[in-house]
């Protein structure tokens, strides 16, 4: 890997970078996921590359849906496998979620892969795929049968596509997190959280960490009132009112 100066101003950005081509070469990252990364960078960077409002009210939102939720599955894929692995592994034990490798980029050596990598970091991953999502046709209809297969509610980190709407279809709820909130996957996810994975699930660590405590009755509350046409409608917003704040420094 390049070693890149802390002092760097992009450090963090560069660093992601690293992580993403190691996991390339690792063969758990598929290459396809650089250019998808370059695509959620675009979007971080006209949202000034911080966790705006609206996302830590999706992410307050997901957890209690997680919380609330009979059978959560984390599902994930090249790119949130090598991201964080580790917040991975502190979320699915603080909100009692299962954690599923689910590509589209399949193929039986590459989710081994996956799954070795992430059970270094202390998490029992499921990819028995035996079991068919009916109704998609891509490589994600491939799914384990005691993970999203039978989930109630389904986190899916970095896709957009066509898998969140089958999910929807067979019933169960959809959790994205996606810096795009004009995607596929964003529009039809009943929360979305509009932030970089980076800083979404380390949020949503400490927030599950207090929300755990808290009654049904309360998490209930939160995910009622929560209205993710509106925080979608925010996140455009706030990106139109962030570049005229750019365009009026230059
Ligand atoms: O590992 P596989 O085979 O499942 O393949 C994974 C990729 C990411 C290649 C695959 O799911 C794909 O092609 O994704 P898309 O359709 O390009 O969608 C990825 C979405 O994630 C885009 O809308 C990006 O904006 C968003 N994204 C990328 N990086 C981040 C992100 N969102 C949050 N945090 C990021 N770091």
């Amino acid at each position: 890997m390049t070693e890149i100066p802390r002092t760097h101003p992009r450090y963090l950005s560069l660093t992601m970078r690293e992580r993403l081509v190691e996991g390339v070469r690792l063969g758990v990252t598929a290459m396809q996921g650089l250019i998808a990364h370059g695509r959620g960078e675009a979007f971080d960077y006209i949202l000034g590359e911080k966790t705006r409002d609206f996302a830590l009210k999706a992410e307050r939102a997901a957890v209690a849906m997680m919380l609330l939720a009979k059978h959560p599955v984390i599902s994930v894929n090249g790119n949130a496998a090598v991201l964080v692995p580790e917040d991975i592994a502190r979320l699915s034990k603080v909100v009692g979620a299962k954690v599923e490798v689910n590509v589209f980029h399949y193929s039986p050596e590459r989710v081994e892969k996956i799954k070795n990598y992430l059970e270094k970091f202390g998490m029992e991953v499921l990819t028995a795929c035996d079991a068919v999502l009916e109704g998609l046709e891509s490589a994600r209809r491939i799914v384990d049968s005691r993970g999203i297969y039978v989930a109630d509610v389904v986190l899916v980190p970095l896709e957009d596509g066509d898998r969140c709407e089958i999910l929807k279809k067979h019933g169960k709820k959809v959790i994205a997190i996606d810096l795009n909130p004009l995607s596929r996957t964003s529009r039809m996810a009943d929360i979305t959280v509009v932030d970089n994975i980076v800083r979404a699930l380390p949020n949503m660590v400490r927030m599950a960490e207090e929300m755990k405590e808290w009654d049904r009755e309360r998490l209930e509350k939160i995910v009622e009132r929560y209205d993710n046409s509106e925080v979608l409608a925010e996140a455009v917003r706030e990106i139109k009112e962030h570049l005229e704040k750019v365009a009026d420094e230059f």
